[in-house]
């Protein structure tokens, strides 16, 4: 398979600038960069795969830069919906570092700030050797920006793709960039950097973005209930990402795999045949969650976050080490723990409403603390029964989670 017919098969192509772009890709070694705006420190697993397409290039030799956008993310890439709220420049620098740091860890490609080559530029120079360029016209028929004229769009944001077309014209004199791929909400400012280096250059450039990642409901991947999945570990770490990865539908898993990682054709067909007879293995969503989490942090974090859940299922939670537990159960409810009855820690930590409600509990066998149940209601919670001295984990029923933490 060559690499086109590859991203095909895998849907990973959306819109193309030109049919030649098949034949280049297959039998050219390119130069091509991808984009990101300094918006936040990290990248989240819903840019993922976009960055992945430029490692997927990479392997097959072409070579990637990704630039950080130090200059576009102090003015912001129009959203349909509404006005961006403006980010500090002290803000923009601290994500431009925290961004490099990442990119460069995790996908070891050349960076490149934009803010370097457009700081200097001045005003009058920006609308004489770029605005005269350009037309109105052609920058309102531009999908976002159309969609903004009603609810309106400032002079700022309008002028954002000029700038974003500034940046390809100048990698591609400076760093021979012919290509620029991106998600699919970037076609717009990918083709101003097209017009603008055909009209200032003579010289056709090209570029291809993928279609963005959804799930069965049409909600973009990665979005889940309030917080983001962040590729930082600190911020995410790898079991909340296990757990997200794991908990993917039937319908989507195989989409996912083609789309999010390396394995062949032939290996994410073997898996499909496995995972369409067994489904309840959930054979797929494991090769993607261990193929993700592997590419970003390693196999150790992998193996991590796999002991995690299935201590957690099993219910044997003396088997976790004191890391484990702070990453297990992070978004778990906790409290001060002090030696005390178990009916009062129940009551007073808000585990059941009432002593009667505890006692109830308690004989039905739904509490569990570290993992054996507890049934006996004049029972005590002490400091050696914790954790290293230290952790207190009650269950409630099948899946509530408590911690108490002695100091
Ligand atoms: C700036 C200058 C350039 C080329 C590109 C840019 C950035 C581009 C943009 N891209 C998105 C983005 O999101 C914030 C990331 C926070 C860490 O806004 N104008 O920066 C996303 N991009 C990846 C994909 C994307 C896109 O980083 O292209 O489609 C999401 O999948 O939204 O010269």
């Amino acid at each position: 398979m060559t690499l086109y017919e590859d991203l095909k098969w895998r849907g990973l192509i959306k819109d193309i600038s030109s049919p030649e772009l098949e034949k280049k890709l297959n039998e050219e070694k390119l130069t091509f960069y991808i984009g990101t705006d300094p918006t936040a420190d990290s990248m989240h697993i819903g840019h993922f795969s976009s960055f992945l397409i430029a490692t997927r290039l990479a392997r097959y030799g072409h070579r990637p830069i990704l630039l950080v956008g130090g200059a576009t993310g102090l003015i912001g890439d129009p959203k349909p919906s509404q006005e961006r709220q403006m980010i500090t420049k002290e803000e923009v620098q601290k994500n431009v570092e925290g961004l490099t740091r990442q990119a460069e860890k995790i996908f070891g490609f050349e960076v490149v700030n934009n803010y370097d080559w457009t700081k200097d530029i001045t005003i009058l120079d920006f609308l004489r050797d770029y605005g005269k360029y350009i037309n109105v016209n052609y920058m309102l028929d531009k999908d976002i920006i159309s969609r903004r004229l009603d609810s309106g769009i400032t002079f700022c944001e309008f002028a954002y793709t000029l700038l974003q077309g500034m940046d390809f014209v100048h990698l591609y004199e400076e760093k021979g960039v012919t290509l620029q791929v991106a998600g699919s909400d970037q076609w717009g400012n990918i083709t101003t950097g097209i017009e603008l280096a055909r009209k200032m250059k003579d010289v056709e450039l090209f570029g291809m973005t993928m279609p963005l990642v959804l799930d069965a409901n049409g909600v973009k991947f990665g979005k889940t209930e309030g917080n983001a999945l962040w590729l930082d570990k600190e911020k995410t770490s790898s079991y909340e990402l296990y757990q997200y990865l794991i908990n993917s539908s039937d319908e989507c898993v195989i989409d996912y795999l083609k789309k999010l990682t390396f394995l062949t054709r032939e290996e994410i067909e073997t898996i499909e045949k496995k995972h369409q007879e067994h489904p309840e293995e959930r054979i797929a969503q494991k090769a993607l969650a261990h193929e993700v989490i592997t590419f970003l942090h390693g196999e150790e974090e992998y193996r991590k976050a796999e002991h995690i859940s299935e201590v957690l299922f099993s219910g044997n939670i003396k088997d976790l080490s004191l890391e484990e537990i702070a990453d297990g159960f992070k978004d778990v409810p906790n409290f001060k723990m002090k030696s005390s009855k178990i009916l009062d820690c129940l009551v007073e930590n808000g585990i059941a409403t009432s002593k009667r409600e505890a006692r109830e509990f308690l004989v039905a066998g739904s509490i569990t603390i570290n993992g054996s149940k507890v049934t006996d209601e004049n029972g005590e919670i002490t400091r050696d029964m914790a954790i290293d001295s230290k952790i207190i984990i009650v269950r409630r029923g099948k899946k509530k989670y408590y911690m108490g933490i002695f100091e």
